[in-house]
């Protein structure tokens, strides 16, 4: 039987395990990448491992979260960084540079290679061919290392191509389609592999599917390597790179999703998740407050020339803030260049620097119950910054047609034409990349006073007791559980600071009576910690006491977060179970080591109902461990 291209890739990094659905396996990491908001904690933890240099193939700490510098903190951070990435052999991307993922696929992604990011958009390389995959940052710290990644081998569903977009259609709408047919736990253990007809996709619309993969819980998601990829790579002036990548003709899927390019029209997911959606024509004429463009999604130089074509000799409606972050300063620099940033400054958008902003509510929060269009990914609640507002995310196209309406608007209904090709070469300038130092010995690293140490867990004792601290419904994001945003997200060095924000969406007390209980045992209805890589939203329960979380069940970044904290992530045995416990109810989990290490069925005991029931439990012998040490961390330093 032949290989898909998940299993070519996986296969020639495998370290150990058998590639086996639902088995672990570890691979080798050729690149890792880090963000600052999850940078600052994984070069801590990559200290504490104690390696004095990466050991990858190329390593890059970007900034482009923490960006505002409304105080001290997010220049320290960037300091910090900064001299731990001369000191340990990284390449590190100034602010300015760009968002993360935009940039690595623009000058560090390769086809066939591995990358391990410590942000949850990490797939955005699968545009390109790799397999990237996002992590905890304790996880990229072991990657650096030289250390393998451990996940469950996936399972591969293939989405068959056919056809090609009609125009005013766009890349963001086949993956809302895509969101549509799966829901956001849809993907979780599989990787979306695409194949069939992709000739008319460029990669940075293949990159714009790949990134949205996330949202559908995926391990990631990943294209062939075929012309399309030589020619952007050529045209980035790293032809070298290329290798060509498909699946064997015999390959084997575990589900094939056939998806007609020609038939799609432009899609909105609708507040508050990126699989509630519509088609935009069902929104017409609805009127809206504020139009965000960018991010790491929808942020590319053809997304923005696509922008600037649209907006050339209109002005924004009146009633519409339209803001737009270029995703890169090879974007920004060559849309200054050939003038397509006069057509959109004219018309009236508030342009950004290139980072991640809005997106993750650094900025830009709308008015109350504001109706915001975004080209982003995730409309999570109270993300934006607003706690009521309204945020729908749609392409680039549907996105500008609104603002200059100031109502949601199909862009089919335009009365105009674009054409918009990549160039065959882009304006490659480095001069914002720093290079690794062949030695760092010499460098001392600079830590700010807002760098806190980060909580590290004790042993597994063998019974544990705590009250239900909290109990929350289905698809409870890490937004949720760590919240970001202007107000917060500069304290990410400072999980003390933290600590007071923590599920402020769903309770605001929840801080307050963690402490007071002395922690205790959250309660999760279905994929529990869906979204993002933080491991915030570990760390920080970690901090205020949390023993374990029960849940239906859990997204993958996040239940790796909770076992690298030494925190139990355990699903019920019977879903009905859940309605059995209310918060504040007394649990117990008896017996918890001799269980958890002969692999026995865990018991979990509700004193003050006075009922029992089993929690199913699928750990392997290595998470066992990390669990009965209290993490990763203690149980490498145990080894
Ligand atoms: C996000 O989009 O939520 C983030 C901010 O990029 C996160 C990482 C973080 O919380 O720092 C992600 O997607 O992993
Ligand atoms: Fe940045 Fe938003 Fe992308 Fe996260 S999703 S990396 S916040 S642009």
């Amino acid at each position: 039987m032949g290989y898909n291209i998940a299993q070519k890739i996986i296969s020639q990094h495998l370290l150990s395990g058998e590639m086996k659905a639902g088995e672990e396996i570890s691979i080798r990491i050729d690149q890792t990448l880090t963000q600052d908001a999850t940078g600052t904690m994984a070069y801590l933890q990559f200290e504490a491992i104690g390696i004095p240099r990466v050991r990858t193939e190329c390593s890059v700490a970007y900034i482009d979260h923490n960006t505002l510098q409304t105080g001290f903190e997010n220049a320290d951070d960037h300091r910090f960084i900064r001299t731990a990435c001369a000191k340990y052999g990284l390449y590190y991307s100034r602010p300015g540079n760009g968002i993360c993922h935009q940039v690595h696929l623009e000058r560090f992604g390769a086809p066939g290679k591995t990358l391990l990011g410590s942000d949850s958009h990490t797939p955005t390389g699968g545009g390109i061919g790799m397999l990237a995959i996002g992590a905890g940052g304790l996880d990229v710290a072991v990657a650096m290392g030289g250390g393998g990644f451990y996940l469950t081998m996936p399972r591969v569903i293939k989405i068959n191509l056919k056809g090609r977009l009609r125009p005013m259609v766009s890349a963001k709408d086949v993956i809302l389609k895509v969101l549509e047919i799966l829901s956001v736990k849809g993907g979780v253990g599989c990787i979306i592999e695409y194949g069939g007809d992709i000739s008319s996709l460029s990669v940075p619309e293949r990159a714009t599917i790949t990134n949205m993969g996330a949202e559908l819980g995926a391990t990631t998601s990943v294209f062939p390597a075929d012309s399309v990829t030589a020619a952007f790579l050529t045209a980035q002036g790293r032809e070298s790179a290329f290798i060509p990548l498909e699946a064997d003709p015999d390959a084997e899927y575990d589900r094939i999703i056939d998806l007609d390019l020609s038939q799609l029209e432009p899609l909105a997911a609708c507040p508050h998740s990126p699989d509630n959606i519509k088609p935009v024509s069902d929104l017409a004429g609805k009127k809206i407050d504020q139009v965000c463009i960018g991010s790491c999604t929808n942020s590319s130089l053809l997304d923005m020339l696509k922008v600037a074509k649209l907006l050339q000799g209109k002005t924004v409606h009146p009633d519409v803030s339209l803001v737009i972050a270029p995703g890169s300063k090879q974007v920004l620099d060559m849309l200054a260049k050939n003038g397509a940033l006069s057509d959109i400054i004219s018309a009236g958008a508030r342009v950004l620097e290139c980072a991640c902003g809005p997106c993750i509510g650094m900025g830009q929060a709308p008015n109350s119950k504001g109706v915001s269009l975004r080209t982003f990914n995730r409309n999570f609640e109270g993300r934006s910054g607003t706690a009521d507002g309204q945020i729908y995310l749609v392409s680039p196209e549907t996105a500008v047609a609104s603002a200059l309406s100031g109502v949601f608007t199909d862009p089919r209904t335009l009365d105009v034409e674009i054409k918009v090709t990549l160039p065959k070469k882009f304006d490659v300038n480095d001069n914002m990349i720093i290079p690794p130092l062949a030695d760092g010995t010499d460098v001392t690293v600079v830590y700010g006073p807002n760098i806190k140490p980060f909580p590290l867990n004790t042993a597994l004792p063998e019974e544990l007791q705590a009250r239900a601290v909290l109990k929350v419904g289905d698809n409870i994001t890490t937004d949720h559980i760590m919240p970001a945003g202007a107000k917060i997200l500069p304290f990410r060095s400072n999980i003390p600071y933290l600590s007071q924000f923590c599920f402020a969406v769903c309770d605001k007390e929840f801080p307050a009576r963690a402490k007071e209980w002395g922690g205790g045992f959250v309660i999760g209805g279905q994929n529990y910690g869906q979204g993002s890589s933080r491991e915030h939203a570990a760390l920080v329960p970690l901090y205020l006491g949390v023993k374990a979380v029960i849940a239906k069940s859990f997204a993958r970044i996040h239940a790796a977060n909770l076992i690298n904290s030494g925190i139990l992530p355990l699903t019920f045995a019977n879903e009905a179970d859940y309605d059995k416990i209310d918060q504040g109810d007394t649990l117990t989990l008896p017996e918890l080591r001799q269980r958890l290490t002969e692999k026995q069925s865990l018991v979990l005991r509700n004193e003050t109902k006075g009922i029992e029931f089993s929690l199913a439990t699928n750990f392997s012998d290595r998470q066992i461990k990390m669990l009965l040490a209290g993490g990763l961390l203690n149980a490498t330093r145990e080894q």
